[in-house]
């Protein structure tokens, strides 16, 4: 089975990514022949940005990952933009895409707010790369949190209009959604999700944090009104603490309701805030270590590019000789 997941470089990475996203790639590397995971540059032109701190934060990202417990020998690590068959493919599958499916992703209406019309193309076609990344592996499943499931709903949809239009070429994918921890939540606003760009600076905790900073967020979280420690519909920043906490004890949501019965909101939230510092210590302490050895991230970013173009290469080649594009083979 193949696995297939890409992150964006565009910002410092926060507990949401980390639960819904970096662990499930993590486990991803045991189960998978192969596992591939790319930074995803060439997404982060869609929006405003600075050139080189998009190659920093690239590098910073693929070094957090490393220090999260990517092996780069074990998985395949690499940058989307060194590896041309994602952009070529992405070309490829505009012609199986419309602009009414790609108008109605709500991260394109919500990241293009009302100046739509000014919005860049490139977040228009946001989803049709996000396709194309994994479809050149002929991926089987993609690890990805809640906000993402739309997008694997277009990629499969893309996928089985090509199989039908140019015959059977392209693996249809699945999204893998962890249960617990799919939507972490913004801890100041939990109607939102924790979030690089929306949600607040209060409310969201980086993976690479100072400790102490760490516990003053989570003793700042917004709770709700009344006093049990319970997941429920009416208690969005409560079921989020108790989630967080279930993930970080490698527990279920009702476990974590029994033990801090009668608890609390002011204990509670130390604890979570606590026990989510010491979890995410020996990934920054790693992620320090290794993240200024830019030569090191180089190598091995290179030695993960030419991994997936070997991989990549044949399924472009099967997708130009169906659609007719080229020379016969
Ligand atoms: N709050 C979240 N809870 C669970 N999973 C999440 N993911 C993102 N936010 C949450 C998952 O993280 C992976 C990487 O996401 P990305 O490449 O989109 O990186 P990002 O831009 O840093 O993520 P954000 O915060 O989602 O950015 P905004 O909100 O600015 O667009 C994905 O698998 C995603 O599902």
């Amino acid at each position: 089975m193949v696995i297939f997941s890409g992150i964006q470089p565009t910002g410092r990475k926060h507990l949401g990514n980390y639960i819904g996203a970096i662990l499930n790639y993590v486990k991803g590397q045991d189960k998978a022949d192969p596992a591939i995971y790319c930074i995803v540059d060439l997404h982060g032109t869609t929006v405003q940005y600075d050139p080189a701190e998009l190659r920093q934060r690239t590098r910073e990202t693929a070094a957090l990952l490393v220090a999260a417990g990517l092996d780069p020998e074990r998985c395949v690590l690499f940058r989307q933009g060194d590896v041309q068959e994602h952009s070529e493919l992405c070309w490829l599958l505009s012609s199986v895409t419309s602009v009414g499916q790609l108008n109605r992703m709500h991260q394109f209406r919500d990241k293009a707010g009302a100046a739509r019309e000014r919005a860049s193309a490139g977040l228009l076609f946001y989803p049709v790369l996000m396709a194309a990344d994994v479809l050149a592996y002929r991926a089987h499943e993609v690890p990805v949190g809640e906000d993402q499931r739309e997008h694997i709903e277009l990629m499969r949809d893309v996928a089985e209009a090509f199989n039908k239009r140019f015959g059977e070429t392209l693996v249809v994918p699945e999204g893998n959604i962890p249960t617990v921890g799919a939507r972490v939540r913004d801890l100041k606003e939990p109607e939102k999700k924790m979030s690089t760009t929306g949600g607040t600076d209060k409310g969201r905790v980086y993976v690479d944090e100072d400790p102490a900073s760490i516990v003053k967020k989570f003793r700042g979280a917004t709770a709700d009104s009344g006093r049990e420690i319970i997941v429920a519909d009416d208690k969005p920043g409560i079921s989020n603490l108790i989630e967080i906490l279930a993930v970080v004890r490698d527990t279920t949501p009702g476990e974590i309701e029994k033990a801090f019965e009668g608890s609390g909101y002011g204990d509670f939230k130390t604890a979570v805030g606590e026990e989510v510092a010491a979890w995410l210590t020996p990934t920054r302490e790693r992620f320090n270590e290794i993240k200024d050895d830019t030569t090191e991230i180089e190598r091995f970013l290179q030695v993960g590019a030419e991994k997936a173009r070997a991989i990549a290469a044949p399924v472009l080649a099967d997708v130009r000789e169906a659609m007719g594009v080229g020379p016969v083979r």
